[in-house]
């Protein structure tokens, strides 16, 4: 049996926005919007890469904040989890350095006004759930 290997995604919240990064390669994920994240390396705690490949990738200083319960299938072996993070004081704001040619933070009225990946959208809405319960205070 093939060992299944974590991707992380990053539902990046600043402001009371979810932070959308558009995907710029490779040419089948590219033009389409994700939770930004990587692939967990052999040792590495999940938020742990996190906060990494965010640095990596949009040079911003993260603190993961919890997982959101749940995990989606990508292509095999990979599966997403996602993790709620928010900017530490004094990080630089968002930039698309690696892997990505836009950025968009949305409001929850506009969450759904970018084509996510396919299967972002479950994560997505998994997502949602929870900053909405955590909204009303529950
Ligand atoms: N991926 C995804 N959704 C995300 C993040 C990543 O489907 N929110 C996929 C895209 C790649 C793989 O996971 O196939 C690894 O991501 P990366 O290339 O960013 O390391």
């Amino acid at each position: 049996m093939t060992e299944r290997i974590v991707v992380v995604g990053a539902a990046l919240f600043d402001g009371g926005r979810l932070l959308a990064a558009r995907r710029s390669a490779p040419p089948d994920l590219a033009g389409r919007w994700e939770l930004p994240g990587g692939k967990v390396e052999p040792g590495e705690r999940p938020e742990g890469a996190l906060v990494r490949e965010l640095r990596e990738e949009l040079g911003v200083d993260t603190e993961p904040l919890a997982p959101v319960p749940g995990e989606w299938a990508l292509r095999p072996p990979y599966v997403l989890h996602v993790w709620t993070a928010r900017l530490r004081p004094g990080s630089a704001a968002p930039a698309p350095l690696q892997d990505h040619d836009a950025l968009r933070w949305l409001t929850p009225a506009e969450v759904w006004d970018v084509d996510w990946l396919d299967q972002d959208v479950p994560a997505v809405r998994a997502t949602l759930a929870q900053w909405a319960a955590e909204a009303h205070g529950s």
